[in-house]
């Protein structure tokens, strides 16, 4: 491979920031389809992303493994069968690592390079990448593959550094594991990354004891081998599989009923819930369509789930600070899980309300709360997420266009166009960017989608000789009001300390990041836009202060408040 060493940044068509799913894709696509000299940069020690780091007990993805796989070949499909409804966290990266030699993609990828900044020159219309290590690379194309779940969010508790004991963060797991075997251990943290955890570190510690901030509802997966047949089957059925997912607005293999849960009856209420209950993971919330349009409707389901929550928790008290949820069912990320309630029925499990009794410090001996009770533990685990789509980018310090810095330019929030472009920043992309449908679908759908939109938006710059692309700034205004707007048609904003709202990282403005109004019209959005000759972007200029809101996006999203537009905006939310 090329080095700087001689201090000339070594020159690249494109680079790559990432080497999860969307980094793999897009060098794929930037290498072999259009040519380009390309490089990946990559802070870890291997391919994966997401999934080279959270390595944590339990660690699964929620979407169904026949969906979460690329789907923009069929050789590379046919190549590789995931064993479980649901992927672990080691058989994605395992299928990562295929992916990578299968596509003879590893010359290209530089690991454990991690990116510390960049500068955009307006004189030559090129990036300069400078690395931790102090390594500088040049490109004309910068494309983000950062990931939205990957700036792990540590809480600022005092006296951490205090801790006899040791403590890990979900998504920064060692690669060797941690030994819980007689150990106290204590979780913070009641997410769908805690709740996929608790029940697995509970079966080897002394004692598990779990910190519960936000008490939240929960779907059993209903995990199981997938046998050599139903495997055959999914191969076969590649190609329903493929334009379902890209059918749907949600982007997981399955469709959301037209049915409301405010018109049937309670015996038709409960039934159907049951039936869902049975079937396990996200489909749950697909049983009806207006769960995340009609408070009410979303009652029902909330009603159902807690008197779940107190059946299976035998010790009635326990039952009741499970419960005792304060959002509506899929407001927020709605996890899924196997035995987590159930494994509140262990003698040596137990759950504490730090809502009532807040976590004031960490003193040696372990965690001590407001009323000055201290639970002594050996190992503490922060299951406490992540500073979500916003964290990863900030991380790398962006100069654009005069100087300018994007932690300055996102102080309010971030804005982008289309989740994809950012005003100011020219000939930069940001993969499922804050303001792309991402995390609110199956990621890989909305994954594939961008990489191959921006491979498409390069190709066409580069055959009509633009060297600078920018988004215009009332383009990306116009999107975050359109972001807002279709998130507040919704009851997503009503989990006030969601991750999506940026709620859960002291400080982070409250802004909701991801793009509620469904996969499809977003993917129908960004076609309007490159088919109208990539509309609300300045090509080989300065961007316009002045200019208007691209008429496309206006035409595209003129009704998504109103009538059948509302309806599917309102129809979003796993
Ligand atoms: P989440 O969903 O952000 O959950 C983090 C959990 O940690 C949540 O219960 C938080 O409570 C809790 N938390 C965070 N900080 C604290 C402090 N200081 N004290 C007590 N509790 C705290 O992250 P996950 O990793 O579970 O999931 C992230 C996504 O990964 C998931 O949605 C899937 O898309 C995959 P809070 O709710 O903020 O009160």
């Amino acid at each position: 491979m090329e080095t700087a060493s001689n201090g000339t940044p070594a020159s690249y068509d494109a680079l790559i920031v990432g080497a999860g799913f969307a980094g793999l894709y897009q060098l794929h696509l930037l290498r072999d389809r259009l040519g380009l000299k390309t490089r990946v940069l990559e802070a870890a020690d291997g391919v994966g992303g997401t999934w080279y780091w959270n390595r944590y007990p339990g660690a699964r993805c929620d979407s169904e493994s026949h969906s979460y796989r690329y789907f923009f070949s069929r050789e590379l499909h046919d190549s590789w069968d995931y064993s479980e409804r649901y992927p672990g966290q080691e058989e994605i990266r395992a299928y990562l690592n295929h992916v990578a030699d299968h596509l003879d993609l590893r010359r290209d990828i530089q690991l454990e390079t991690r990116v510390a900044a960049a500068a955009f020159d307006e004189k030559t219309n090129l990036w300069t990448v400078t690395t931790k290590a102090g390594e500088r690379l040049t490109c004309r194309w910068l494309i983000t593959a950062v990931g939205c779940l990957s700036s792990a969010n540590v809480p600022d508790i005092p006296g951490l550094e205090t801790f006899k004991g040791e403590w890990r963060h979900t998504g920064r797991w060692p690669h060797e594991g941690v030994d819980f075997a007689g150990k106290r251990v204590g979780q913070v943290g009641t997410g769908s990354t805690g709740i996929q955890a608790a029940p697995v570190i509970a079966e080897t510690a002394k004692t598990l004891t779990v910190f519960q901030r936000t008490a939240n509802y929960s779907v059993p997966a209903r995990n199981h081998p997938l046998s050599p047949e139903r495997k055959r089957e999914l191969t076969e059925r590649f190609e329903e599989i493929r334009d379902l997912v890209r059918s749907t607005p949600n982007a997981h293999p399955f469709r959301i009923s037209a049915d409301k849960a405010a018109e049937q009856d309670a015996e038709t209420l409960a039934q159907r819930y049951e039936k869902a209950w049975e079937i396990g993971g996200l489909r749950f919330r697909a049983v009806f369509g207006d769960l995340l349009v009609d408070k009410g409707a979303n009652d029902t389901a909330a009603t159902f789930l807690k008197g779940k929550i107190r059946e299976i928790v035998k010790d009635p008290a326990t039952a009741a600070v499970l419960s005792n949820i304060d959002h509506p069912y899929a407001a927020k990320r709605p996890p899924i899980d196997t035995n987590y309630f159930d494994t509140f029925n262990k003698p040596h499990v137990a759950v504490i309300d730090v809502r009532a009794d807040p976590i004031k410090r960490i003193v040696p001996e372990g965690i001590e709360l407001e009323s000055g009770k201290v639970h002594e533990l050996d190992v503490i685990v922060f299951a406490t997420g992540f500073d979500a789509m916003t964290g990863p980018l900030l991380a790398i310090d962006f100069e654009g266009v005069g100087g300018r810095r994007l932690k300055d330019d996102w102080a309010a929030g971030p804005r982008t166009w289309m989740g994809v472009a950012v005003p100011g920043y020219p000939n930069l992309f940001t993969v499922t960017g804050p303001g792309s449908p991402s995390v609110l679908a199956n990621m890989i759908v909305p994954i594939e989608q961008h990489v191959e939109w921006i491979a498409d938006c390069i190709e066409t710059m580069r055959a009509e000789g633009v060297e600078r692309i920018e988004a215009e700034p009332a383009a990306a205004e116009a999107w975050m009001g359109h972001v807002n707007d279709a998130a507040n048609a919704t009851l997503l904003p009503e989990a006030g300390h969601s991750w999506y709202l940026g709620a859960n990282v002291p400080g982070k403005p409250r802004v909701f990041m991801p793009y509620a109004g469904g996969m499809v019209r977003f993917r129908e959005i960004c076609d309007a836009v490159s088919a109208a000759g990539y509309a609300g972007f300045a090509r080989n200029r300065p961007a316009d202060p002045e200019a208007a809101p691209p008429e496309v996006l206006t035409a595209m999203v003129g009704g998504a408040e109103t009538g059948a537009g509302r309806a599917e905006a309102l129809a979003q939310g796993i």
